[in-house]
């Protein structure tokens, strides 16, 4: 189903890409659920295989040896502490999960748990799978060729038969183990290279959400695929939206580019299905995830851009497309690099300064003001419409969120906004959310002035911080 089974007052789902399952327990306790965010997606929590070569990269959690629940994240009972104490307040989890392949040839295959494989003759006892239950051996060389990307191997992973009713049910037991732990959806991992009506077979099949963990009786599981559709090859996003939501990766890449100034933000005024995107109730979306951070060429923007970066994602957050995804990162320089770990290969912990922020090589974009008062705003804008939208004609642009909030962004690399608008909050002093915060009564911030008769001037230097202003009801002083 397409709804993500969140509370009501929260939005947003964070990827708190390879962090260790106690780690993410305590930020749901401590961050995550004061701060109004609605769900974690966790990376792949079943038995990888462990890479060497390069030395434990980040993707080595995409080669499956096993589903038993034991990752670098932690084990099974981690899981099951994570789910529930994240549950307990009001975080719900995702997880990333992988079924469309395991493994690639390497000798003497070992997963992060001990379980042995011998992939060249596609035995994979910890299942068991062997030869049987794959498609035979073959490259995906030919996106034009639905039966190629489907069939044959992607990277060389070896592909499973999903047409297969043993296959099937491995799945689905593996899938039902998690729902039985408490989790809320899935991040169906390389959907587009299974068969939409194998898929449906899986989904089918899968036990309604768990009751002791809070969810109404006969919830759904919420499927989010990964479909990459840029558009002129044989598999489309559309064939997966009967089933779930897909993750719109056109979003970002428009949105990047937007932000870098190839395309005037005045355009973003129609964002949304005009521009070729799955419909709104459809989508997945945002601004980068760890395939697209890595990509070289595209106009993805990442942390590594931060003024950019900030204003694509409290666009996303402002605006009304798509369910949104907050990406929170490990700081990288390789393409391969895997998380911040000891000399043992364990993963680090965060650890957390004063000012709220994270080292020990997170990046924690989640925990960046500019970002986690967004997540704010939009709970609070929930239910309401984009409406009176300005722009410059070029690369100013700004809108009401009816009643609730107002945004505006200066993307114009040499030029001050500063002009007067008409705004539909009530007349006032508002911190700005994105400057500062509102602490006690105080404003940490800027501060706008809506008049008597609704209009406010709005300000944004080109030189300042963020390009970014956004107040909200709850941002009153
Ligand atoms: C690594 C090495 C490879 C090696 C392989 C096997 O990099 O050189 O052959 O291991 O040992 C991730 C990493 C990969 C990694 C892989 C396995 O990104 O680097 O390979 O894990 O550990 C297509 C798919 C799309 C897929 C991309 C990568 O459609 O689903 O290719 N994305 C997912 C993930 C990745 C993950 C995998 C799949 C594999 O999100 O993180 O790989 O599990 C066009 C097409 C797209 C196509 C894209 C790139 O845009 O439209 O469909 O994406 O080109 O080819
Ligand atoms: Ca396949």
């Amino acid at each position: 189903q397409k709804d993500p089974n969140t509370d009501k007052y929260r939005s947003a789902i964070v990827h708190l890409f390879e962090w260790k399952f106690s780690d993410i327990a305590d930020e749901c306790e401590t961050f995550l659920g004061p701060r109004g965010f609605a769900g974690v997606q966790v990376s792949p929590v079943h038995e990888n295989l462990v890479v060497t070569c390069p030395s434990r990269p980040w993707w080595e959690r995409y080669q499956v040896i096993s589903y038993k629940i034991i990752s670098r994240s932690g084990n099974e009972t981690a899981f099951r502490d994570m789910v529930t104490r994240c549950n307990n307040v009001g975080i719900r989890i995702y997880v990333d999960v992988v079924f469309n392949h395991m493994t690639r040839n390497q000798t003497n295959a070992t997963g992060v748990g001990g379980t042995t494989a011998d992939p060249s003759n596609k035995l994979y006892p910890g299942v068991p799978y062997n030869s049987s239950h794959f498609h035979s051996t073959c490259s995906i060389d030919n996106y034009q060729d639905a039966n190629n990307v489907r069939n044959c191997e992607l990277e060389g992973l070896h592909d499973l038969n999903q047409g297969l009713d043993y296959v099937r049910q491995r799945i689905i037991k593996f899938l039902n183990i998690l729902i039985g732990a408490g989790i809320a959806g899935f991040r169906v991992h390389a959907a587009k290279h299974m068969l939409p009506d194998d898929l449906k077979d899986i989904y089918k099949q899968l036990h309604n959400l768990s009751l002791e963990h809070g969810f109404d009786p006969g919830t759904r599981p919420f499927f989010y695929q990964e479909v990459i559709d840029l558009g002129g090859e044989a598999v489309k996003s559309s064939e997966y939206t009967g089933l779930g939501r897909v993750t719109e990766f056109k979003y970002g890449a428009r949105l990047g580019s937007a932000f870098r100034g190839n395309d005037p933000i005045k355009y973003l005024k129609s964002f949304g299905e005009q521009w070729g995107f799955v419909p709104d109730g459809d989508a997945f979306v945002f601004v980068d995830n760890p395939d697209t951070q890595r990509d070289i060429g595209v106009p993805i923007l990442t942390y590594k851009t931060p003024k950019l970066y900030k204003m694509a994602v409290a666009f996303m957050l402002a605006y009304t497309f798509g369910y949104p995804g907050v990406m929170s990162s490990f700081f990288f320089d390789d393409r391969d690099q895997g998380p911040p770990h000891d000399d043992n290969d364990n993963i680090l912990s965060p650890i957390l300064y004063l000012n709220g922020t994270c080292g020990n090589g997170w990046v924690c974009e989640h925990r960046w003001r500019q970002i986690y008062n967004m997540v704010a705003f939009r709970n609070v804008v929930a239910g309401t419409r984009v409406n009176d939208w300005y722009d410059n004609g070029d690369k100013q642009i700004a809108f009401n969120r009816d009643e609730k909030g107002f945004i505006a962004f200066n993307d114009q690399p040499d030029t001050d906004l500063k002009v007067t608008l008409q705004l539909r909050l009530p007349p006032g002093n508002y911190c700005d959310i994105i400057s500062g915060s509102k602490i006690g009564g105080n404003c940490t911030g800027k501060t706008v002035n809506v008049a008597s008769d609704g209009t406010a001037y709005i300000q944004i230097l080109h030189n300042e911080e963020d390009g970014v202003l956004a107040i909200h009801a709850e941002s009153k002083l």
